[in-house]
């Protein structure tokens, strides 16, 4: 009824409340229906609609801006800005994608897919407001979860020492993607439940009497912010104005609650209580199943993931070895390790949405002893890539990193690709890094690292196994490559799971293939023998064409003057975007046909 009507928020900014509940439901239902098709962040959004509404309709976006940290939350955002008729195309190639993103509206004044980036990045807009003179709100919209990543702490503790106009909210809804995790997560409880509440009340008035602004503000507010402030909270502690908890749900509370804080103008935060999955029956009582679900064709055989893989090694692996420890920041489920949680529950250390410390840390268990597996992402591993220098490498700590989503991740797009690994890693000294092209493969390379002394790196894609079997009690040979495939005149060296489609190619193009498996070391050995007896050498990656394991076999090429051609296939130098994986890889000329392009030229 009212959905129809609104392609920007003025459009509904003269709804009454009992309106804007109607339209917060027709945001649900058209919510629900859209993303059971296209797959995308269910139960986050649900938990989202009524506080997008009631910001929309206090402030005025875009000149008052707003944040959405990691981004996934703000469908109703895209919504309510013009993109309705979009969301069909959401997280598929050339359609809207499932963060922000500032080349898709004015609206979205700050991209994001990374998590616990919003208090900086709205901070640092209020202090531009500041120097321009522009009276306009920085809003920065921040979960419970992505408030535990050590970026958050950094912004608060500098907006605290600020006077910039700048409001947090803080969407508490006690989940990371699994259950949230650490001492700030039960602060936030303890907040909520009014245990802190009730000990800090008494101190309130003397502290508005300390603060004579915000002693105005409450006075003006004093319907719906008495007793809201809560000296001593831990923001407080920092400069950063308390106020809450309140009901994120409830849109009447939500208006006049941002009203009056709209005309404060200086660091405050918000606390809102949520929940996750909000008014679907399921999705509340499963928010992580809902979180991120797939769309309905996405299931293509039932062989399990590389995730899945690594969980049964890691499972394995500490049945027979006490001293096997894994760690993962806030991707449990996502990384596979929930057997082995529930397993090894001591060995098990969820540090939250924390890579910085969850590499860190692992070097510290290393130095006493531990075999400590991070299992990380590779995009979020960019996270903590001084820790992996500084704290892992220089010291030559004895490390696992199984470096899941590796290479083109698909639907959610460029900030989650894990494209540069190879890269940034390659350059730092002391490291193993091995690429699989299975799940077989990851495994073996796993029991390798389990023996080696040193850090090593195993990078793996998102998706399917393709093989059934994989337990295996094998390994393999450090620096050693493994020719799948003798043809002639024409060699491909394939790094990671590439290797179908260059085993493909090379059927029609009798090509020689070779399995790297290591991109450090390389195999030099087999690289100086094969180019010296092949016309043509041809190297594939998932991985930026700058610098990745095709440069490396260029390098050594170079270095050793050994003249050939080699032509090397990977992702160019552009931002890459989202769509299915094989829509990329055909878009970035990761395919069989490229592949004998390429060697006919
Ligand atoms: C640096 C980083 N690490 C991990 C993730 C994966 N991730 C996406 S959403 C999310 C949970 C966020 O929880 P919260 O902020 O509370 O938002 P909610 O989904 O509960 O609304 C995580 C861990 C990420 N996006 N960025």
């Amino acid at each position: 009824m009212f959905l129809d009507q609104i392609q920007n928020p003025s459009d509904f900014k003269n709804l009454t409340i009992e309106e804007l509940n109607a339209l917060a439901e027709e945001i649900r239902l058209f919510l629900i229906e859209s993303i059971e098709k296209t797959g995308g962040h269910l139960s986050s959004n649900l938990g989202t609609i009524e506080l997008t509404l009631a910001m929309h309709y206090v402030f005025d976006s875009p000149n008052d801006t707003f944040v959405w940290d990691v981004g996934h939350q703000s469908y109703t955002h895209k919504v309510l800005t013009g993109r309705k008729d979009m969301m069909s195309t959401l997280r598929q190639k050339d359609g809207l994608s499932g963060f922000t993103k500032r080349s898709e509206s004015e609206h979205d004044v700050f991209g994001a897919g990374h998590s616990s980036t919003s208090i900086s990045a709205a901070l640092g807009i209020a202090l531009a407001n500041k120097l321009n003179n522009e009276p306009d709100t920085s809003i920065a919209v921040i979960g419970d979860g992505a408030l535990t990543g050590g970026m958050s702490f950094e912004a608060l503790n500098h907006a605290g020492d600020t006077d910039a106009n700048l409001l947090i909210i803080l969407n508490d809804n006690d989940m990371s993607i699994s259950k949230n995790v650490g001492a700030l997560s039960k602060y936030l409880t303890r907040l909520i439940s009014g245990k802190i509440y009730s000990t800090m009340k008494s101190k309130s008035l003397e502290f508005l009497e300390r603060l004579p602004r915000i002693q105005q503000f409450a006075k003006r507010s004093e319907e719906h912010l008495k007793g809201m402030i809560l000296p001593g909270t831990l923001f407080e502690e920092l400069g950063v104005d308390y106020f809450g908890p309140i009901d994120g749900h409830d849109i009447s509370i939500l208006i006049k609650t941002l009203e009056n804080l709209k005309n404060l103008k200086k660091p405050r935060i918000l606390h809102i209580i949520s929940k996750k999955g909000h008014g679907l029956d399921v999705a509340e009582e499963n928010p992580l199943k809902f979180h991120g679900i797939s769309p309905p064709s996405s299931s293509s055989n039932n062989y399990p993931s590389y995730s899945n893989v690594f969980g049964a090694w890691l499972c394995n692996n500490a049945e027979s070895d006490e001293k096997v420890v894994g760690i993962t920041p806030a991707m449990s489920e996502g990384s596979g390790m929930v057997d082995f949680a529930n397993k090894f529950p001591d060995r098990f250390v969820d540090v939250a949405i924390a890579e910085q410390h969850a590499v860190t840390l692992a070097g510290g268990m290393a130095i006493r002893g531990l075999k400590p597996i991070v299992a990380i992402y590779s995009t979020f591993l960019q996270r903590g890539y001084d820790q992996f220098i500084h704290d892992i490498a220089l010291q030559n700590l004895n490390v696992t990193f199984a470096i899941d989503r590796a290479g083109l991740v698909g639907a959610d797009g460029a900030t989650h690709a894990g494209i540069f690994d190879l890269s940034y890693l390659r350059c730092i000294p002391n490291i193993t890094i091995i690429a699989p092209s299975s799940s077989l493969e990851m495994y073996k390379a796993l029991n390798f690292a389990n023996h080696f002394e040193g850090p090593v790196c195993i990078r793996f894609p998102r998706g399917k196994s393709k093989i059934e079997e994989f337990v295996t009690e094998s390994s393999v040979e450090i620096g050693k490559g493994n020719i799948v495939r003798t043809g002639e005149d024409i060699t491909i060296f394939s790094f990671g799971n590439m290797l179908e489609i260059a085993l493909d190619a090379s059927e029609k193009i009798n090509a020689t293939v070779v399995d790297m498996r290591f991109v450090k070391p390389l195999d030099e050995d087999l690289i100086t023998k094969i180019a010296n007896n092949s016309k043509t050498l041809i190297s594939i990656e998932d991985n930026t064409l700058n610098g990745g394991a095709g440069s490396a076999i260029n390098e050594y090429l170079q270095k050793k003057s050994i003249k050939t051609k080699l032509h090397i296939l990977g992702v160019p130098d552009n931002v890459t975007e989202h769509g299915s994986q094989s829509e990329l890889y055909e878009l970035y000329g990761l395919t069989s046909d490229n592949i004998i392009e390429v060697s006919k030229k």
